[in-house]
């Protein structure tokens, strides 16, 4: 079963993840590299909206200033014939071995004003492009032994980077917003910012910060042994998801890049109820791209790079007609106000209730029968296994 997707679903994918060689650390490339022109037009005819990224998926490294024009002419003459977008553009400071300590935190301060110069000119592009999200991945902000890094002074720089783009965006007037993406490991043995709430706290403490949310990833929160739902809902919650990527990951493994949804299905249902369903109570939605960060796997051949792309947006149609089962039917509405899931969105304290006056409710404490109410049944089990019946299309 194929579900096809429309423009309205604003699917979108990387340039690097249809373009995936199958190189990887133990064995060559098992595919030819993907015309980025023919990848706008596959992607446009099943039915994405958007393709995404990084400058030098595009335009290779070491291209001179008439190869880069030329490029970039082709892709948006490619572009304007399929009315595909470029929602979110990111750049590569992971590839090039100027890098290997990495780009805003190296030890190295010539690479660090090098990769914000090589940031800065891409922030120009995404202006160019019209995208709207500036993907920030510090693969190689990181380090394999803690005695290499002076992690204070790290942090220090990756604000200053950070802050440095952010201060570029607003004195342009550029409409971009800057999303980091945490990563845990891989490529290097620990990286900056490994999870969503590092990447929360750090925007915190920045001076442009109102610019700057977070690109969370499901394989990557996963990969930390961590709810990829759970992360996205503090995102939310923050005001700060501003873009996301979806895949799959089996476990705390290497970075699996899987298809969205061939993964932990369970999560993958969640996420998507989360998404297009919002908050039980209420609360921020999101409407940003849903955009797909996977690999098409390297057992597959050219056929296979785009029956995956298709399988992306097929599994995500699919627990998305599942979500909204789930939400409409009855029954489940009944477990969820058994399960109090509402109740939760009453304030603890009464309108206008101070702490003293907390503090002088003998019903809330001193005449509280603790011992009564841990008798109730939150029968959570019979809301889950109804959620697991509509999954399973069972209902
Ligand atoms: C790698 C990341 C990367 C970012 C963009 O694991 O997912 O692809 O999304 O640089
Ligand atoms: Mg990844
Ligand atoms: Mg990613």
């Amino acid at each position: 079963m194929t579900v096809q997707p429309t423009r309205d679903e604003k699917f979108s994918f990387g340039l690097w993840t249809v373009g995936w060689t199958g190189q990887d650390p133990f064995g060559e490339a098992t595919r030819k590299p993907v015309d980025p022109v023919e990848a706008v037009h596959r992607l446009s005819d099943m039915g994405a909206y958007g393709i995404t990224f990084h400058d030098n998926d595009l335009i290779p490294f070491d291209a001179d200033a008439s190869e880069r024009t030329l490029i970039l002419k082709n892709f948006k003459a490619a572009l304007e014939e399929t009315s595909l977008t470029v929602p979110m553009i990111t750049t590569n400071l992971f590839t090039h071995p100027v890098f290997k300590d990495g780009g805003f935190t190296s030890n190295d301060r010539s690479v660090r004003r090098f990769a914000l110069r090589k940031v800065l000119a891409n922030v120009d592009l995404a202006a160019e492009m019209d995208a709207r999200t500036f993907v920030m991945w510090g693969g190689r902000e990181g380090s394999e032994y803690d005695g290499s890094k002076d992690l204070s002074a790290a942090f220090d720089r990756m604000k200053e980077g950070i802050d440095t783009v952010a201060g570029y965006i607003k004195d342009k007037g550029y409409d971009l917003r800057i999303a980091i993406e945490p990563k845990p490991n891989e490529p290097r043995g620990d990286i900056l910012l490994p999870t969503v709430g590092s990447a929360l706290a750090l925007i915190n403490q920045l001076d442009h910060g109102d610019i700057v949310g977070v690109n969370p990833e499901t394989g990557h929160e996963q990969m930390a042994g961590l709810n990829f739902t759970h992360s996205i809902a503090q995102a939310l919650w923050s005001g700060k998801l501003f873009h996301i990527d979806l895949n799959g990951q089996r476990s705390i493994k290497y970075d699996q890049d899987l298809v969205f949804g061939h993964g932990d299905l369970t999560s993958a249902f969640f996420t998507v109820d989360l998404i297009e369903n919002g908050f039980p109570g209420g609360g921020p939605s999101y409407d940003g791209p849903r955009h797909f960060d996977y690999k098409p796997s390297r057992t597959d051949g050219y056929d296979g790079v785009w029956a995956s792309a298709e399988a992306n947006m097929s599994m995500y149609l699919m627990l998305k007609e599942r979500a909204q089962a789930f939400r409409a039917d009855a029954e489940v509405q009944s477990a969820m106000k058994d399960s109090g899931v509402l109740n939760l969105s009453e304030s603890t304290l009464g309108a206008g209730e101070t702490t003293e006056d907390l503090l002088r409710d003998e019903a809330s404490f001193e005449s509280f029968d603790a011992d009564a109410a841990a008798q109730r049944s939150f029968a959570f089990v019979r809301l889950n296994q109804l959620a697991m019946e509509h999954l399973l299309n069972a209902r």
